[in-house]
């Protein structure tokens, strides 16, 4: 069944600048929270490799935006260092960061490739989480200083930028699992952390309307279908929870403008609400977005929970749910993370019938493989199982569309093996293979498939859709 895209589809990939710039304490640059975690607690990455080095694209920006090109790509979506381009955070702006960023952003167009900056993507600079990172007004309004400029510097060939990637995820690492720095568990800092993230993110819309900037602005989330392991009342209010604490707590403000009543209601009930403003609800509203991101990577199966809350522990999420690990379900063994491609299909397709039907774009997709070498053929790797996923996930993107879903692209994680926080470089994703020693760059068998797939706008997929 030959599957061919609407036209202009975006056929792309995404990166950040921590994971991939590398030289993350030079060309002016400050340290983010990244680099003094690293020096606090290097055996918490694995390998004990940090941010410093990453893939090395403030040198070889040129060379790979070329493989960029030679992958057919139309779009690529990275991030900007707010530490490179402010270093301390609020004032002066590094002027070898914009001569780098501008580079990068002509040298995307001349090859024909349309930038997507992304303003934060979990690099808070250290200087800003010593005033208190997201739990500072502070550091919202500087967040905003920040956003204003990016629009002045390069908005007039940037058309397109996302506020922040998957949001929720500083909150749920920094605040209450203890996978990101500052390694806190406490809820109530979490939602004030969230909140603000709510705010900066609409000042940053704000600021963006009132600069006349054209082009568009949105933001990336990592939605995960929440799946009820049964239909009984039990099950699915379970489900219903973990929606509203992961999906719904952003993706209605900057969809709806507001948040959920009953997340704001449970939250009231559990004394769990952060610190509000009476101006905050206008502005969480202007925070509307023109295009959201969808990174997706896995579902998350909930059940009722079995056992009591103990009350005396910290209140977290899994007071509502406990995770259900489905009989049978296709797993990514290295990463540990199911593999369902329906659930594309399903968050397009919640996107169009509870969402008014956004502009939106596939903005993440991937999957990482551990000891990626064993594949090696002749050179290159073969990796035959990246292009099942790829394969697997754009036929229920295309059923979405055929369907009436604005999905306007497909950009997959990532481009070239990266930094994967803590996780180093156990799990590579790219489309370009990495040694890390010698920093040589190889086109896998996925690379050479995708550019296919992006030349014909679409593949011959070998079975019809159940
Ligand atoms: C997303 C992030 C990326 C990237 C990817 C892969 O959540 O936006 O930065 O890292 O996941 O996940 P990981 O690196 O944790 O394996």
């Amino acid at each position: 069944m030959q599957l061919i895209f609407p036209d202009n589809f975006w056929w792309g990939s995404a990166s950040s600048a921590l994971q991939t710039e590398g030289d993350s304490l030079n060309g002016g640059k400050s340290a983010t929270i990244w680099d003094h975690w690293y020096t606090q607690q290097p055996s918490r990455f694995h390998q004990q490799i940090g941010p410093a080095e990453t893939s090395t694209f403030y040198q070889h920006w040129r060379q790979d935006i070329s493989l960029l090109k030679q992958l057919n790509h139309n779009s690529f979506r990275t991030s900007i260092s707010w530490s490179r381009l402010i270093p301390d955070g609020t004032g002066d702006v590094n002027q070898e960061a914009v001569v780098f960023y501008n580079q990068v952003i002509d040298e995307l167009l001349a090859q024909g490739i349309t930038p997507f900056i992304t303003l934060f993507h979990f690099d808070m600079p250290m200087a800003m989480q010593e005033q208190g990172g997201w739990e500072s007004r502070q550091v919202v309004a500087a967040f905003s200083r920040y956003a204003r400029l990016c629009f002045e510097l390069f908005g007039d060939r940037v058309l397109h930028w996302f506020t922040f990637n998957e949001p929720i995820v500083p909150v749920e690492g920094g605040y209450l699992y203890d996978f990101h720095y500052p390694n806190v568990v406490d809820f109530r800092r979490a939602a004030t952390v969230a909140y603000h993230t709510v705010l900066a993110h609409a000042s940053a819309v704000r600021a963006f309307r009132t600069s006349h900037s054209a082009g568009e602005i949105g933001i990336v989330l990592n939605l995960t279908p929440s799946y009820p392991r049964s239909r009984n009342p039990a099950d699915l209010t379970a489900a219903h929870h973990a929606d509203l604490l992961f999906n719904r707590s952003f993706l209605d403000p900057v969809l709806r403008g507001e948040f959920p009543a009953d997340l704001v209601a449970l939250l009231r009930q559990y004394d769990q609400l952060p610190l509000t403003l009476t101006e905050d609800k206008v502005l969480i509203a202007d925070g509307i977005i023109d295009l959201l991101g969808v990174n997706y990577y896995q579902p998350r199966r909930v059940k009722c929970r079995d056992s009591a809350i103990n009350p005396a522990a910290p209140f977290m999420p899994e007071w509502f749910f406990e995770n259900y690990e489905m009989p049978g379900r296709k797993m990514n063994p290295y990463r540990g993370w199911e593999i369902y491609e329906p659930g594309i299909y399903d968050i397009l397709t919640n996107l169009r019938l509870n969402y008014g039907n956004p502009r939106c774009f596939i903005s993440e997709n991937g999957m990482g493989v551990e000891d990626e070498q064993r594949f090696d053929q002749a050179g290159q790797v073969d990796d035959q199982y990246r292009i099942d996923f790829v394969a697997e996930h754009l036929k229920w993107v295309h059923r979405a569309i055929c369907e009436g879903s604005q999905c306007l692209g497909y950009h997959m994680w990532t481009f070239i093996d990266n930094w994967s926080w803590c996780n180093g470089y156990k799990n590579r994703y790219g489309f370009v293979q990495l040694d890390i020693t010698t920093q040589k760059r190889t086109v896998k068998k996925s690379g050479e498939w995708f550019a296919a797939t992006a030349a014909c706008n679409g593949f011959n997929h070998p079975e019809n859709l159940a």
